[in-house]
């Protein structure tokens, strides 16, 4: 069987339903990065992914993929305690209510200002406004200072942020531009998890005092890992970025949410009213329908049987999380968008998968979906509420592109 890491990049998403719909039903079997892999999809998939004696982390992400999203060392590449104990990290600071309400204040706040500079531009490209506005919101809210003139440098922020995630599937330029910002990035954030560290306010200890969540750099600098050690300031910024990139990240779901209002425009008005429900129902079916994050994987640690197939010690393990999210049997009409399927209801935990499946505290689950659905329920309603022009240009999203996204960027004029 041959390698399919090249068809992978060329075909982006479409690569694992593809080969799928040739083979047929049950995991799909193929080679990838010169290893045996299967993929899996399923909610009874998802509990056997995230079982650490079927699947662990270790050594499973390439190193393109390290040096550009995640990078080195980061959560993403621990098991057990070691893992436990970095992910506590995360979850308290992003699965705190009033952390993730301040969170969305500030984004809120940041599209008051944008809406009135879009006011005054002839047009407005949504992609790279929206993660200008994400990355001066989360900066704030995770206590990280922009240099002066702060404008020029949330740009520069927002660029590097949005590269890091731009090339890691890929060989071309985009993975250069990628490794270039990370490191950039990387050096900045250490210099300040050092600094913050030798001027030592107490601002943890005086913040768990007052009942309220420490910032995030002053979490990451105080973090102590299983082994009682601090982060050296390296993983530091690692995890930092972490944090501060996937919420730029959502940059990309919120240009998709435009995209499927200017497709489905009846959806607008229900959209625009002051209802929560709806608005996370929406964001539910933003997360589900659009393509982001094809697959997680990881690797066999011993001989393991899914559903009577072997699985050999070594094999990389695939869950399909963009085939789940289409998958005919779990959605009817899994290519119609309808946040009606969310009214009323909450996805179950193994069902809804663009963020991963399980639990976030214990197995690799994303610990960001409450962010992510906080900044999209901001974000969202109130671009349904405004006015402005869609212009013709090529709102196309190709699925070989990976990541995508409305080739154009999502422009629009004459914003009021
Ligand atoms: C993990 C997707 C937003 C922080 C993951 C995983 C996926 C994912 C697929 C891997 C799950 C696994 O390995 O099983 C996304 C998408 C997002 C998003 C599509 C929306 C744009 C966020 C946000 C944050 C965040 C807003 C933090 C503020 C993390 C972290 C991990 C992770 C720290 C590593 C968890 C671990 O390995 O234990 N995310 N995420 N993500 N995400 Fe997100
Ligand atoms: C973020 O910035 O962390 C949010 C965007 C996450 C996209 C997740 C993509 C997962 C890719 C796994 C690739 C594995 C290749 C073998």
């Amino acid at each position: 069987m041959f390698d399919h890491t090249l068809p992978l990049l060329l075909q982006g998403y479409a690569w694992l339903p593809d080969l799928s719909r040739r083979r047929g039903p049950g995991p799909v079997r193929t080679r990838l990065l010169g290893k045996p892999a299967v993929a899996l999809r399923g909610p009874a998939a998802v509990g056997f992914f995230y079982d650490e004696d079927h699947v662990r982390r270790r050594a499973a992400l390439p190193e393109p993929v390290l040096s550009t999203l995640f990078g080195q060392g980061a959560v993403h590449t621990l098991d057990g305690a070691g893992h436990r104990t970095r992910k506590a990290l995360f979850v308290e600071l992003l699965k705190d209510a009033p952390g993730v309400a301040a969170l969305a204040d500030h984004v809120a706040r940041e599209w008051e200002r944008s809406r009135e500079e879009w006011s005054r531009a002839s047009e407005v490209t949504l992609f790279d406004e929206v993660s200008v506005l994400i990355t001066r919101a989360v900066r704030v809210w995770a206590g990280i200072p922009l240099a002066e003139p702060p404008d020029d440098e949330a740009r520069r922020t927002a660029r590097d942020l949005v590269a890091m995630v731009d090339g890691f599937a890929t060989a071309g330029p985009r993975q250069l531009r990628a490794r270039r910002a990370r490191r950039r990035q990387e050096r900045r954030l250490a210099r300040l998890v050092e600094d913050v560290r030798s001027a030592d306010t107490g601002e943890a200890a005086a913040a768990a005092e007052a009942g309220r969540p420490p910032s995030a750099v002053h979490a990451v600098a105080a973090h102590r890992d299983a082994d009682g050690e601090p982060l050296d300031p390296r993983t530091a910024a690692v995890e930092l970025l972490n944090i501060i990139r996937p919420t730029v990240a959502v940059t990309w779901y919120t240009v998709f949410g435009a995209h499927a209002l200017h497709r489905n425009p009846e959806l607008r008005a229900p959209l625009a009213k002051e209802d929560e429900g709806y608005a996370r129902a929406f964001a539910h079916e933003v997360r589900r329908f659009y393509p982001f994050a094809p697959f997680v994987a990881g690797l066999a640690p011993q001989d393991v049987e899914w559903h009577g197939e072997p699985i050999a010690e070594g094999s990389l393990v695939l869950l399909d999380l963009y085939g789940q999210n289409h998958d005919p049997d779990l959605w009817q009409a899994p290519y119609t968008f309808d946040p009606e399927r969310f009214t009323g209801r909450e996805p179950g935990r193994d069902e809804l998968v663009p963020q991963g499946g399980g639990e976030a505290a214990t197995g690799h689950r994303c610990p960001g979906e409450d962010v992510t659905l906080a900044v999209l329920s901001t974000l969202l309603p109130r671009l349904a509420r405004l006015e402005y022009r869609v212009p013709d240009q090529d709102l196309r999203i190709p699925l070989r592109r990976m990541p995508t996204g409305p080739r154009s960027g999502f422009v629009i004029t004459d914003v009021g």
